[in-house]
């Protein structure tokens, strides 16, 4: 039909034969009765269904053409079952005769209940996201929240930086290196500004941390709002940076503010960032190379040993003040494990949130990351059992035991051999692995961290908090039928 339609096009205006005109004329008239609404309009997102898109009140199915888009196909997917406005808002100039030519021969009817102002002024500020591996766990796009894939892990003691997870609440802001500046400020005095060729010309120094979202295995809770995070809320790089504590010498305050380009805001204890072995950082590389965008570009601070949400990306500012910094990442309930006892916002209003703490530590960890079936070696083991295991503080690597009947019996687990330098990993998880010799199939196996009287709760009813934070319940994990 699109063959017809533009050749009937050409026939049509250019030598007004009649055939060809009499076709335009039809499949134009056709088009035109056709109405969509726009929920039927936004299910055709995919090749499966066809890619609609739509322009003022008309649909087009551009599935065909997608594959030859200019663009690329990921950028003209973000449009896919959505109106063209917010697109071509975001790059202001407008399109060319041509690109009007393309759709027009795509028509395939109008929106039933087309209303003009609705995309008008609307903007993605999604369309310029990083390209990002297919192999992440993705939860969802706009703003971009996925996970390390977890089967990896155990041969990457650094997380590759494109495996690294990522935790987005908003768009990734778009800086230019030259444009680029951090501004340190006594509460609201101004005091000093950095360009990025200042902080690089300054002493820096590696660190190597695991951060890990409070979220983290949000998912294995039972209702509990936010992203439904599995094992893989969690990655560790080596870090380049300025240690804070070298900017702070002179100063003192009870806190210290990180703020982003995209506004999101925490503040850590001022003892923290001022002591060196704190080891907080003003990052400005990872695994050797410049940050990449998802994950700070150009500048990040990272507080090794404390929550994610700490680790300011798109650093702007830095602020010293008496009091914590206030928004939701702080003084609200996004981090704050409040008692089990409230299930609902309701009960969450009769509560005073600032007489319970943000969460800056999280308690002991271990998960399972991989079930290696392995040659039956000479002490008849048939399987490896590899997972990480994770500690706020410095140098502590907690022991993991390993249960492949329940909690009956329990095995201590080793150092996975890729795992050579513990030393290095001050601030960073251990990955270990344990050989068992499993006869029956599906069998539950289960991993349990205990530091020196303190242990991974077996049960996370225990442990259920109305965000869902900090899940360290003893994992398990299913060796399913072999
Ligand atoms: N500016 C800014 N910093 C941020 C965030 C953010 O959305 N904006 N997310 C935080 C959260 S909740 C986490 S868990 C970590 C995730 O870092 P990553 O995306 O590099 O893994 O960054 C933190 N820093
Ligand atoms: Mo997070």
């Amino acid at each position: 039909m699109n063959f017809i339609r533009n050749y009937s096009v050409k026939l049509g205006v250019i030598s007004s034969l009649p055939i060809g005109y009499y076709f335009y004329q039809e499949n134009l008239q056709n088009s035109r009765i056709k109405k969509y609404s726009y929920q039927e309009i936004s299910q055709h997102n995919s090749s499966k269904k066809g890619i609609w898109v739509t322009h003022k009140n008309k649909v087009y199915d551009i599935t065909n053409f997608i594959e030859s888009h200019p663009g690329g196909i990921d950028k003209i997917m973000l449009a896919a079952g959505n109106p063209l406005e917010p697109y071509w808002n975001y790059y202001k100039q407008p399109q060319k005769k041509e690109v009007y030519d393309i759709l027009d021969s795509m028509e395939i009817g109008v929106i039933e209940d087309y209303n003009p102002d609705k995309f008008k002024n609307l903007k993605d500020e999604y369309i310029q996201e990083p390209i990002r591996s297919p192999e992440l766990k993705f939860h969802s796009a706009k703003p971009c929240n996925a996970e390390t894939p977890i089967d990896e892990i155990h041969k990457n003691p650094i997380t590759p930086n494109d495996l690294w997870y990522i935790r987005n609440h908003n768009p990734v802001p778009i800086i230019k290196p030259e444009d680029y500046e951090l501004d340190f400020f006594i509460n609201t005095k101004f005091i000093n500004k950095f360009t990025l060729e200042d902080l690089k010309k300054m002493k820096s120094k590696k660190v190597i941390t695991t951060i890990q979202c409070g979220g983290n295995r949000r998912g294995e809770f039972d209702k509990t709002s936010g992203t439904q995070w599995g094992i893989g809320a969690i990655s560790t790089a080596e870090w380049e940076g300025i240690p804070l504590c070298n900017l702070l010498e002179n100063y003192n305050a009870k806190y210290i503010h990180f703020e982003g380009y995209d506004g999101v805001k925490s503040s850590i204890p001022f003892k923290k960032g001022r002591n060196c072995f704190g080891d907080v950082l003003v990052a400005y590389k990872m695994n050797g190379v410049e940050l990449p965008r998802d994950h700070g570009y150009p500048v990040r601070i990272i507080v090794p040993g404390y929550v994610g949400i700490k680790n300011i990306k798109w650093l702007k500012k830095i602020t010293l003040s008496n009091e914590e910094v206030d928004g939701p990442w702080q003084r609200g309930m996004a981090y704050k494990i409040l008692p089990g006892s409230i299930r609902c916002l309701e009960d969450v209003s009769k509560i005073d949130l600032d007489k319970i703490d943000t969460i800056e530590e999280l308690p002991i960890q271990s998960c399972i990351t991989h079930i290696e079936e392995i040659q039956e070696n000479i002490n008849n083991k048939n399987f490896r059992i590899h997972g990480y295991t994770y500690s706020s503080k410095p140098m502590i690597f907690p022991r993991v035991d390993v249960s492949i009947d329940g909690g009956k019996t329990w095995k201590i687990a080793g150092v996975n051999p890729h795992f050579e330098d513990l030393l290095k990993f001050k601030w960073g998880w251990a990955l270990w692995s344990v050989d068992v010799k499993i006869d029956d199939t599906p069998c539950d196996i289960i991993c349990m961290a205990s530091d020196k009287g303190t242990v991974q709760p077996s049960d996370i009813k225990d442990i259920w908090n109305i965000r869902g934070l900090a899940n360290n319940s003893v994992h398990k994990k299913l060796l399913e039928k072999v």
